[in-house]
C-alpha cells in the first residue's frame, strides 16, 4: 500500500514540482538572455539578434578616444588579446541542469590536480568547516553522466599581473582540493593554470541559429574570462625604468552580504538557490581573493558575524591586518579594509559613520573607512623614501532617489580623506578611494569626484547617481544650497572647518565660547553715554564675577573661521582623483559592468586614485599619473557576456558584483606629492 502511494502519487508529484522549478529557471534565463543586446564575443559568437550600438555607447567610445592616454586601457599593449569562443547548438539546457552540468564539469575535470599547501587547506577548512556535509549532500545529487570538458584553465589564471603573482596565486596556496566542494574546485582550477594563456581550441561558428543562440555547455570560466591589462608598457605612460617603484595590488569587492540576499530573494530569482547559499559562496569568494593576492583589500557588504567568525580569521592566516566598520542602525553588514602587514604599516585609522542625528541629509546608516598606510620597503631602504598612502573604502546609499544623501556621504568621506592625507605643506599623500558608490559613470556624483567640483543647486535628487530615470514623476526632490548645514563642520570644499583654507582678512565667524568671554570686559561694563535711561531696563550695571578672567588672560579664539557664504550651490574638493577603469571596453565596443541587478548591467564600483590634472576639456578633467602610477588592471566584463553566464551571481562568481583589481607603483626615494 505504502509502496503504491509512493510510486503512483508522491513520485510523480515530486517530478512535477521539479519540472516546474526547472521550467521557471529556464524562463528566467530566457528573459535574461532575451534582454542581452548582442551575443557577439570578439566576432566568434554568432549573433542572431544583434542590436546596433546605441548612441550613448558611441558617445562613450568617442569620449574614450578623446581622453588620451591618462585613462586609456592599454589596448595595443595587452600582449595577446584572447578571443572567447563559445559553441552553440539550438537546444536549451534546463536551468538547474545547466548549473549541475557546470558543477559536475568542475567536479570531474581531469585538469584538477592537487596542490598541498598547509595554508590553503586551513583556508578551506576554515571556510567550509561546518559546510562540508551540506556540500557533499548537494553534490550527491549532481548528475554524474553529464560531463563536459573544461578548458585547460580558468579565466583569471591565464593572464597574470606579474610572474610572481602567478606563483603567489598558486604555489603559495597549495591546496588540498576537496573534491566534494564545487566552489573550491572552481578556484583550484584557477590555481592549476599555467602561466601562459592557453590557446583555446577553435570553436565552430554558427551563423544561422534561429532565435536565441543557445549554449549547451556553460563553460563559466571561459565566458567570464578577464584579461589582465598591463598598463606599464604604454608609450605615453612614462613609467621610467630609473625610478624604482613600490608595487602593490588593490582589490575592491562588494561580496554581497548574505542577509541582503535573504531579505531580497526577489532580486535573485535567476539564480539556483544552491549558489546563493553562503556555504557555497564563501569558499568561492575566498579563493578568488586568494588567487588575485591583493596587498590591499577593500570589501563592501561584509556581514558582521561572517567577518568575525570566518573572514577575519582567514585573512589573518593569509597575512592581512584587517579593520572593519559595521553600518549603523540594524544593518548587519559593513566595510572592511585589509592590508598585507608585510607590505604596509598602519599610521592611522578612521572609521566614518555617515549617520548624523537630526540631519535629514545624513540620516542613513552607511559607513566608510580611511586608513593611512606606510609602505614597507625592502631591508636597507629608508622607510621615508616612500610616501604614505591613504586608502579609503565605502559603500554609499543605494536609494536611487536620494542623490542628496549620497553627495553628503561622499562629502563627509572626502573631508576625512582631506584630514588624513593632507601633508603639513598643504598637498596630499597619494590617495586610493575604493567603493561601491551606487552611482554610474558620468553621473553628477561621479563627475564631482573626478572633476573636483559640482554645481548642484536645483538639480533633481534622482539625477545625482544616474541609476534610474525618474523624470516622468510629478514630484521630485530638488537639491538646494547649502546641501548640509554649517553645524556639520564641513565646508563646501569638503574640508573640516578646523582644517579649512589659510585665513584671509575680512569677515570672520567666532565661536560662541569666544564671544562669551567679552560679557564683562571693560567696554561691555561701561554705559554708552547715548543710551536712554529706562529704570529697571537700561540702568543695570553688569556685575563682573570675582573670578572672571582679566582681559589679558582671555584666551584667543583658536581658529576664527573666514566667513564663507554657503549659498553658491557648488561643492568642491581638492584631491585630484581619477578612475582606474575607463568604463568602456574598446575591444567589445561596450560599457564595462561591475554589477548586474535584475539582469541589467551597471558600473557602480570604482577604484579612484590620485593623479595630476593636465587640462580640462568641456569641464572634464584629464589626468596623467603622478607619484602614484597605475601599472595594470583586471579587465571588467560587459553586460552581454555576463548574461551568457546567467548574470550575477552565478556558479562561478559568487557575488552580484565583480571584483575590481589594479596594480600600482609608488615612486621610491621621492616624497613628491600629488
Ligand atoms: O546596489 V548594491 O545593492 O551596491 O549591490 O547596495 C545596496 C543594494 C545594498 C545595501 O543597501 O542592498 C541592495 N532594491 C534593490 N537592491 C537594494 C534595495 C532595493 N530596494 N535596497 C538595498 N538594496
Amino acid at each position: 500500500m505504502i509502496g503504491t502511494v509512493l510510486c503512483y502519487v508522491l513520485l510523480p508529484a515530486a517530478r512535477l514540482l521539479q519540472a516546474l522549478r526547472d521550467a521557471f529557471f529556464t524562463y528566467r534565463k530566457n528573459v535574461l538572455l532575451a534582454k542581452s543586446p548582442s551575443t557577439q564575443i570578439e566576432g566568434v559568437f554568432a549573433a542572431t539578434r544583434g542590436r546596433s550600438v546605441p548612441e550613448e555607447q558611441e558617445a562613450l567610445l568617442q569620449q574614450w578616444l578623446e581622453e588620451g592616454v591618462g585613462n586609456l586601457p592599454a589596448s595595443e599593449s595587452v600582449p595577446a588579446v584572447r578571443r572567447v569562443s563559445v559553441s552553440l547548438t539550438s537546444d536549451w539546457l534546463e536551468g538547474s541542469e545547466l548549473l549541475m552540468t557546470s558543477l559536475s564539469d568542475l567536479n570531474t575535470s581531469p585538469e584538477v590536480t592537487r596542490c598541498a599547501d598547509q595554508q590553503h587547506s586551513e583556508l578551506n577548512a576554515l571556510a567550509s568547516s561546518e559546510l562540508q556535509d551540506h556540500a557533499v549532500a548537494e553534490l550527491a545529487r549532481l548528475p554524474s553522466e553529464e560531463t563536459v570538458t573544461v578548458a585547460g584553465s580558468a579565466p583569471w589564471a591565464a593572464v597574470v599581473p606579474q610572474t610572481d603573482h602567478q606563483t603567489a596565486g598558486c604555489a603559495g596556496i597549495n591546496v588540498e582540493v576537496l573534491n566534494d566542494d564545487p566552489a573550491v574546485l572552481a578556484w583550484s582550477l584557477a590555481c592549476d593554470a599555467e602561466t601562459v594563456p592557453p590557446v583555446l581550441p577553435a570553436q565552430p561558428i554558427q551563423d544561422a541559429v534561429p532565435f536565441y543562440p543557445v549554449p549547451t555547455e556553460v563553460p563559466y570560466h571561459e565566458i567570464l574570462w578577464r584579461d589582465w591589462e598591463d598598463l606599464s608598457v604604454q608609450p605615453l605612460k612614462q613609467v621610467s625604468k630609473n625610478t624604482p617603484l613600490f608595487e602593490f595590488r588593490v582589490m575592491s569587492y562588494n561580496i554581497l552580504a548574505q542577509d541582503l540576499v535573504e531579505q531580497g530573494l526577489d532580486l535573485y530569482v535567476h539564480c539556483h538557490p544552491d549558489i546563493l547559499n553562503w556555504n557555497y559562496r564563501l569558499p568561492n569568494l575566498l579563493q578568488e581573493i586568494q588567487h588575485w593576492d591583493p596587498d590591499v583589500l577593500c570589501l563592501q557588504e561584509v556581514q558582521e558575524n561572517h567577518y568575525w567568525e570566518q573572514l577575519e580569521p582567514t585573512f589573518k592566516e593569509m597575512g592581512f591586518a584587517c579593520f572593519y566598520k559595521r553600518r549603523t542602525g540594524t544593518k548587519t553588514d559593513g566595510c572592511a579594509v585589509c592590508y598585507k602587514h608585510s607590505r604596509f604599516q598602519l599610521i592611522s585609522l578612521s572609521p566614518i559613520e555617515y549617520f548624523r542625528p537630526g540631519l535629514d541629509v545624513l540620516n542613513r546608516d552607511n559607513v566608510g573607512l580611511v586608513l593611512l598606510l606606510q609602505p614597507v620597503l625592502p631591508e636597507g631602504l629608508d622607510l621615508k623614501a616612500v610616501s604614505p598612502l591613504c586608502v579609503a573604502n565605502t559603500h554609499v546609499l543605494f536609494n536611487p532617489r536620494r542623490g542628496d544623501i549620497k553627495l553628503a556621504q561622499v562629502a563627509l568621506l572626502l573631508a576625512e580623506i582631506d584630514k588624513i592625507a593632507r601633508t603639513t605643506e598643504g598637498s596630499y599623500y597619494p590617495v586610493i578611494l575604493c567603493g561601491d558608490l551606487n552611482s554610474v559613470p558620468d553621473s553628477p556624483l561621479y563627475k564631482f569626484i573626478r572633476n573636483g567640483e559640482l554645481s548642484y543647486h536645483g538639480m533633481p535628487a534622482w539625477k545625482v547617481s544616474g541609476q534610474e530615470d525618474f523624470s516622468q514623476q510629478l514630484y521630485s526632490r530638488k537639491l538646494l544650497a547649502p546641501l548640509w548645514p554649517s553645524s556639520l563642520g564641513v565646508t563646501d570644499k569638503c574640508q573640516y572647518v578646523t582644517l579649512s583654507q589659510p585665513k584671509k582678512p575680512g569677515r570672520r565667524e567666532y565661536s560662541r565660547d569666544f564671544l562669551l568671554q567679552f560679557r564683562f570686559c571693560d567696554v561691555a561694563c561701561e554705559r554708552p553715554p547715548q543710551l536712554v535711561l529706562l529704570e529697571g531696563v537700561t540702568d543695570a550695571k553688569p556685575d563682573r564675577p570675582a573670578d572672571w578672567p582679566k582681559p589679558a588672560a582671555m584666551v584667543k579664539d583658536p581658529d576664527p573661521q573666514p566667513f564663507v557664504p554657503r549659498c553658491s550651490g557648488v561643492i568642491q574638493h581638492g584631491l585630484n582623483l581619477t578612475s582606474v577603469y575607463s568604463h568602456f571596453l574598446p575591444q567589445r565596443g561596450r560599457p564595462e559592468v561591475t554589477t548586474m541587478p535584475m539582469g541589467l548591467g551597471a558600473t557602480v564600483d570604482y577604484i579612484f586614485y590620485s593623479a595630476e590634472p593636465v587640462e580640462s576639456k568641456a569641464g572634464r578633467r584629464l589626468y596623467k599619473d603622478g607619484a602614484l602610477k597605475l601599472l595594470g588592471r583586471l579587465s571588467l566584463l560587459s553586460e552581454d557576456v555576463l548574461l551568457m553566464a546567467n548574470g550575477l551571481p552565478n556558479p562561478f562568481c559568487s557575488s552580484d558584483h565583480l571584483c575590481l583589481l589594479a596594480s600600482f607603483g609608488l615612486e621610491i626615494s621621492s616624497l613628491r606629492e600629488s
